[in-house]
């Protein structure tokens, strides 16, 4: 069967939801001619019909008929059909993406928008996030992680890419460090808006290993344009020797050794 979202000229499309987002997207451009071809045609036809010529003298007394009724009947009917037919079903759905995967199940990521980057933090192989504090936030720990929290140890953040492996949900929590911004991968058909003090948290399924472009879909400063990142949708094997390799950066001894800490449970 032919596949008619491609006329709407989208990036490759690279998640599970996504095929719904792209036929929401392709009736509502459809609904849209419908409108813009039925009020040619009428505008057309009313340049004919009340033109000097045909109309030399203004109709002060209007329709006389039950015409117009009619047609005011028909354009209510169809709205009501749309709406009941259309919006209804779209916010039963809307729902459905409040209900979140597990997260044992699911490659957990933080997203903080930041004038202008993001950060991307993983909680490692632990998969608990360690405390964060307002007060600890400085230059070189600039998410105010607690350095002491013992889940915390392998946590690792990165900026500007992001990495996830293909066919497993991501569960995501997004928020700022100061102003709004949104979070939007369009590959993936999804966005989300990072506020300050909000924790937003959703979800999508990467199908597709490949590239794709992040950006920030909320104009939030003059370096706006450039607040932008790289998702990286990795095959399985690939994720997880980037997962090793950040792993091993973190363990790399940058400051003289700390306090002996027990060896990581494995
Ligand atoms: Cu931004």
């Amino acid at each position: 069967m032919m596949d008619w979202t491609k006329w709407l000229a989208l990036p490759p499309l690279a998640s599970a939801h996504g095929k719904d987002v792209d036929r929401m997207m392709l009736f509502i451009h459809l609904m849209m001619v419908v409108l813009f071809v039925g009020w040619f045609i009428y505008f057309v036809y009313v340049l004919w019909r009340f033109n000097q010529k045909r109309q030399p003298k203004a109709d002060s007394t209007g329709a006389r008929s039950h015409f117009s009724s009619y047609v005011e009947g028909t354009v209510a009917a169809v709205e009501i059909a749309l709406l009941l037919g259309f919006a209804i079903p779209m916010w039963v759905k809307l729902n459905e993406t409040r209900n979140l995967p597990k997260p044992e199940e699911s490659t957990l990521v933080r997203i903080t928008g930041e004038q202008f980057q993001w950060y991307f933090t993983y909680p490692g192989n632990d998969g608990k996030y360690g405390r964060q504090n307002i007060a600890l936030v400085s230059a070189s720990n600039p998410l105010g992680y607690d350095p002491d929290d013992e889940n915390g140890k392998d946590d690792f953040t990165v900026v500007k890419e992001m990495h996830v492996p293909v066919g497993k949900p991501v569960l995501l929590r997004v928020t700022s460090k100061d102003v709004i911004h949104s979070f939007k991968a369009a590959a993936l058909r999804f966005t989300l808006d990072a506020v300050p003090g909000v924790a937003n948290t959703s979800t999508f399924t990467p199908t597709r290993p490949g590239r794709y472009m992040i950006t920030c879909a909320q104009l939030c400063g003059v370096g706006h344009a450039r607040m932008a990142g790289i998702l990286y949708v990795d095959t399985p094997e690939q994720y997880a020797k980037w997962l090793a390799e950040k792993q091993a950066e973190k363990n790399k001894p940058t400051t003289p050794a700390p306090a002996p800490s027990p060896a990581p449970a494995t």
